[in-house]
């Protein structure tokens, strides 16, 4: 069983979806994270096990890896999408409330500022760490943050910016945030921000990479 969890956490480590897919070449023919996942279940391992000891697992490694820059971005577009092949078989354990996840964050980027990419990373890290993520998009508003967190009760809130114009507009939106929302964590991040910034406008958590940031808000909440 451990063999088989550890060969799934390869396959969203190295990016391998299925036995179809020509990525990577060296895996060419062999069985990806679908089948084993399918595989895992069937055997009656159960989807929180399978969930944490080999999806979280694999994309762990992922960013400790990026974190390092032994691997780069396409390499983490791969392992996210065979994570994402993996939650496909998990999903109806969590919605059927059999699986747990660790936690709920909304992401946005904020108002006037129309840069996705960074934040869709972040996305797929907290999901690839158990999390349940709300994507609110680009040029998000402190209204309409606000609304969202209304409705979504989230244990945290993700605010990325790329321009040194809108990362000004952090400041606002966290200041209006702490007021209403006094018990939810607020994370900043984007290629702009510095840890100094972040202290400076009264955010929880700063961190240069996703994974840092997912590593420091469980040691917050815990
Ligand atoms: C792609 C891109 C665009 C695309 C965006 C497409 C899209 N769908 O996102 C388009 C073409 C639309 C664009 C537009 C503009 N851009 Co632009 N863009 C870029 C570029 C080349 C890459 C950004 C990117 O995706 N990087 C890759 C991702 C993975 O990195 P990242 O975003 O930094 O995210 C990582 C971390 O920062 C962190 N992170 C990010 N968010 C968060 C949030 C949290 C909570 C946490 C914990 C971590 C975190 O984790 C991510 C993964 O590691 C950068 C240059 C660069 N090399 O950064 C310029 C850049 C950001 N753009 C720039 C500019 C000036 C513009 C425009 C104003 C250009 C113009 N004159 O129209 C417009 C602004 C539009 C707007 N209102 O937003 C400047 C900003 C300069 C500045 N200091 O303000 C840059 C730096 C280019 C430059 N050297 O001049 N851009």
């Amino acid at each position: 069983m451990d063999k088989l969890l550890e060969k799934i956490a390869v396959c969203v480590e190295k990016g391998k979806v299925n036995a179809q897919s020509p990525y990577p070449p060296e895996m060419k023919g062999q069985d990806g994270v679908d089948e084993l996942m399918l595989k895992a279940l069937a055997m009656g391992i159960s989807a929180q096990k399978v969930l944490s000891e080999a999806l979280i697992k694999g994309m762990q490694r992922v960013g400790e890896k990026f974190r390092k820059n032994e691997i780069y971005l396409p390499d983490v577009l791969m392992a996210a999408r065979s994570m994402n092949a993996g939650m496909i078989h998990i999903k109806p354990y969590i919605l059927s409330g059999n699986v747990e996840y660790q936690g709920k964050i909304i992401i946005g980027t904020v108002v006037g500022d129309m840069h996705d990419i960074g934040k869709k990373i972040v996305g797929m890290f907290f999901e690839g760490g158990g999390w349940e993520v709300i994507d609110c998009g680009v040029d998000v508003s402190e209204n309409s943050f606000t609304q969202a967190i209304t409705e979504n009760n989230p244990d945290a809130v993700g605010l990325s910016a790329l321009l040194t114009t809108t990362m000004m507009n952090m400041k606002t939106i966290t200041g209006v945030l702490k007021t209403k929302f006094p018990n939810l964590k607020i994370l900043v991040g984007g290629a702009p921000l510095t840890q100094d910034f972040a202290d400076r406008i009264g955010a929880d958590i700063y961190s240069p990479d996703p994974q840092g940031a997912l590593e420091k808000l469980k040691n917050t909440l815990q």
